[in-house]
């Protein structure tokens, strides 16, 4: 690896020579890496290299154009802001393709620290506001612009329908393993696809999703601990603000982790969902129409029922997608999701409740 960044180190022009590296595990696409640089006077400087996937993004240059221009409607708008800065090669681009058509960005690294999870609700306020800080920022922004990097990303019908024929055709014989977890996705697949259905019908406003909300991609002050920037810009297309809120909150609001093979442990946890809403809704409240704000508990189901139809999917189609750990990671992701997506619907009554008592204090 190490000659590897090197080569792309030279390519963007960085100066000095490389001190240490580590890999940064946490991403499921992705390959990225802490770079630190020894520079003449011994200084050092860190970087973020990252390999991007272009099985999954296949327009990477198209990703390049949106980020750059959401970064600068947002730097031109907040000087003096924390902003991502990505390097150029000699030839102007700000990405560099390599052998095998390997694509490479670099970055500034942010001096900063991430959560996973926290059980301190300021903390997990702090992050919906960041997520709803980002929505309000490019509240202004014309999203058409933007290019759908990944067509139908978040078109939860088609998710699911997909994953219907893909068990149809059952390519590797796993479906008789999962008829439990495709009845239920059956049983509520009206209901999880209903908003992506009037989106497409032009019926829901048109936003700036970032698209990949979970609560590691917001960087933390060290020692202050106030949200700093939103990172992880690959998927920023035209989408629902409201499945930005449902895919932060099945995130941080799981009791456990995403990837959970005791499903016993997997609840949503209202106290958490409590404290996102608050920070979220605090930032959007006068750029979102009221119907986003009724139907923010159904996007979190819809997004819960659509991401657990996209590992299950990969799981029946070969772990091609997602990265996977050990073989059945998909499905174990898929009972975690599943299981969540019950305990939602389970509470969806409370979790109303909630979002209205934050709208009227
Ligand atoms: C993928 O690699 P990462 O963690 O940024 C996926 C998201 C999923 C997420 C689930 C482009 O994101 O949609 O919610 O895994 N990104 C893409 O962990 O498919
Ligand atoms: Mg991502």
């Amino acid at each position: 690896m190490f000659n590897t960044l090197k080569s792309v180190g030279e390519k963007f022009r960085l100066k000095g020579s490389i001190y240490s590296y580590d890999t940064i595990t946490h991403g499921n696409i992705n390959s990225t890496y802490k770079v630190t640089y020894v520079e003449a006077d011994n200084s050092l400087k860190s970087y973020l290299f990252q390999k991007v996937n272009t099985v999954v993004f296949k327009n990477p240059i198209e990703i390049m154009e949106n980020i750059d221009r959401v970064t600068t409607h947002i730097r031109e708008k907040y000087p003096d802001q924390v902003t991502l800065h990505f390097h150029h090669i000699d030839s102007g681009e700000n990405y560099y393709i390599g052998d095998e058509d390997y694509f490479w960005r670099v970055r500034n690294y942010v001096e900063s620290v991430t959560f996973n999870s926290s059980d301190d609700l300021s903390i997990i306020q702090s992050t919906g506001e960041a997520f709803g800080h980002f929505q309000m920022q490019l509240s202004d922004f014309d999203g058409s612009v933007l290019h759908e990097t990944i067509k139908d990303f978040h078109y939860t019908k088609k998710r699911i329908d997909k994953l219907f024929e893909d068990a149809e055709k059952d390519e590797y014989g796993r479906a008789c393993e999962v008829a439990a977890e495709l009845e239920y996705i059956r049983s509520v697949k009206d209901m999880a696809s209903e908003l992506s259905v009037r989106f497409a019908n032009g019926e829901l406003p048109v936003r700036v999703a970032h698209n990949d909300t979970k609560a590691n991609n917001v960087l933390f002050d060290r020692i202050t601990k106030r949200p700093l920037i939103v990172i992880d810009l690959d998927t920023i297309m035209p989408g629902m603000g409201m499945y930005d809120f449902g895919d932060a909150v099945r995130f941080i609001a799981n009791t456990s982790v995403e990837d959970e093979p005791d499903i016993s442990k997997v609840f949503f946890d209202t106290a958490k969902f409590r404290a996102f809403a608050r920070g979220f809704i605090g930032e959007v409240k006068d750029s979102f129409t009221q119907e986003e704000i009724d139907n923010l508990v159904l996007a979190s189901f819809s997004i819960t029922v659509e991401l657990a139809s996209r590992f299950l999917d990969d799981y029946l189609t070969g772990d091609k997608y997602f990265k996977c750990n050990y073989p059945g990671h998909n499905l174990v992701r898929t009972r975690c999701q599943l299981k969540l997506a019950k305990d939602i619907k389970r509470k969806y009554n409370e979790l109303q409740w909630i979002i209205r008592d934050i709208i009227e204090s």
